[in-house]
């Protein structure tokens, strides 16, 4: 039997560094829970950042993905098949939307929402062409492709990768009257999270959404939302657009419409928007695919039938009650934000740097990931027990209380 030790050896040989992950090797999960190679159990806090909503290999979706793994797993898109239909009605009806695009990773249904929108500005509001702006925020994260890239504000993200695509704009997150200020009569769309989750879970003042809402429809300017990681229950709404009663003109989502089984995303939207694509505009191999549509059809039905939105409204109150109180001046950690189970802590300049600290927990079995320096990101399963989060809080407590 290989061991961790060894997992670790033969993964740092073999693969690039791209990643610092803590020192565990993850062999098997179930719920919130997951096993490494010696069978040492650990409670999982980071839910593979929100992909994992429904819970590692819940039940009901590695039934879909076997079912559909017997039948037919890719057919292309030069043919129909008998699941991507139902997949992208029921996805539609989740969103209130009118018709979506299917990709695979994040990333990729990102690029796919700035070339629509870019089609829309074109065809629709008439800007010049290859004059067409983006709006994007600071500190954002909406994946790692060089255009995505090119309008990030973190130097690691683009050093050593331009030149870079051109035609976006970064305002400060959280300020509507920037928004309205840096629109101009070439702005095709304000791509923005509800909530920046790489940024260290950081939730915009109460009317934000509301706000940026009014400007783009008084500016015919498409809002877009990039709800990869707040999207599909994670913030107590099944959108986080919910919690303000807008609708965006585009919506972007990835990770848990799989479950975490499979990389599936979609860009939803209205007819006037997607109808503008014509056969050979765009396109992806397994975008659409059986497999991908089956399972994303059981992910999307765990996350209705088992009300999870409610309970990360419920649940997240009441863990990021709990932390609150171990937060203060003199202490270790400076305050918790967050929404639902979308959680994060911002420790003190005294208690120095996130990772440490996550190391620790690591060792009292709970799996925390650090975001920024001093930001630790608390992000469970949405299926988590209310038991486990008592669990996990004495253990937050014993090495951050
Ligand atoms: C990494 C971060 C989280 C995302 C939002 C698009 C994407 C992501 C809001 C792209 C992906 C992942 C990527 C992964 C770590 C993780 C992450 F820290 F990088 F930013 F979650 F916060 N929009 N986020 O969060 O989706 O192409 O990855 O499927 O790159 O290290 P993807």
């Amino acid at each position: 039997m290989t061991t961790s030790k060894e997992h670790i050896e033969i993964t740092e040989k073999y693969g690039a560094h791209n990643y610092h992950p803590l020192p565990v090797v993850l062999a098997r999960g179930q719920g919130a829970w997951v096993w490494d190679a010696e069978g040492k159990k650990y409670l999982d806090f980071l839910s593979a950042y929100s992909a994992v909503n429904q819970g590692h290999c819940h039940p009901r979706i590695v039934a879909a993905l076997k079912e559909q793994a017997d039948r037919i797993t890719l057919t292309s898109r030069a043919f129909f098949n008998d699941q991507l239909g139902l997949f992208l009605k029921e996805a539609c009806e989740l969103a209130g939307m009118e018709m979506a695009l299917p990709m695979n990773t994040g990333a990729e249904a990102v690029e796919t929402a700035i070339k629509t929108v870019r089609k829309w500005g074109y065809r629709i509001k008439k800007v010049p062409a290859d004059q067409a702006e983006i709006i994007c925020c600071c500190d954002n994260f909406h994946g790692r492709t060089l255009t995505v890239v090119s309008f990030s504000s973190e130097p690691q993200y683009r050093e050593d990768f331009g030149p870079f695509t051109p035609g976006f704009k970064l305002i400060p997150f959280g300020d509507a009257a920037a928004l309205e200020r840096a629109i101009t009569k070439n702005t095709v769309a304000f791509l923005v999270e509800p909530i920046q989750g790489e940024a260290g879970v950081v939730v915009p003042p109460d009317g934000y959404l509301k706000q940026v809402r009014d400007i783009c429809t008084r500016h015919n300017v498409l809002l877009c939302l990039d709800e990869i990681q707040t999207g599909l229950a994670r913030t107590g709404k099944m959108f986080c657009f919910e919690h303000e009663g807008i609708r965006p003109d585009m919506l972007v989502v990835g990770k848990a419409i799989s479950g975490g089984m499979l990389p599936v995303s979609l860009v939803l939207s209205s007819r006037e928007i997607l109808g503008l694509y014509r056969p050979g505009d765009h396109g992806s191999t397994f975008g659409g695919c059986p497999i991908g549509a089956a399972v994303g059809r059981a992910a999307i039905r765990v996350l209705v039938e088992e009300k999870l939105a409610e309970r990360a409204r419920e649940l997240g109150e009441y863990f990021m009650g709990k932390l609150r109180s171990l937060a203060g001046k003199n202490k270790k950690i400076e305050s918790v934000r967050g929404k639902g189970l979308l959680i994060g802590a911002l420790l003190t300049p005294s208690a120095g740097k996130a990772r440490p600290f996550c190391e620790k927990l690591m060792q009292q079995g709970l799996l925390c990931k650090e975001t920024h320096e001093r930001i630790i990101r608390f992000a469970p399963p949405l299926v988590i027990e209310r038991a486990d989060l008592d669990w996990a809080f004495d253990r937050v407590k014993a090495v951050l209380g």
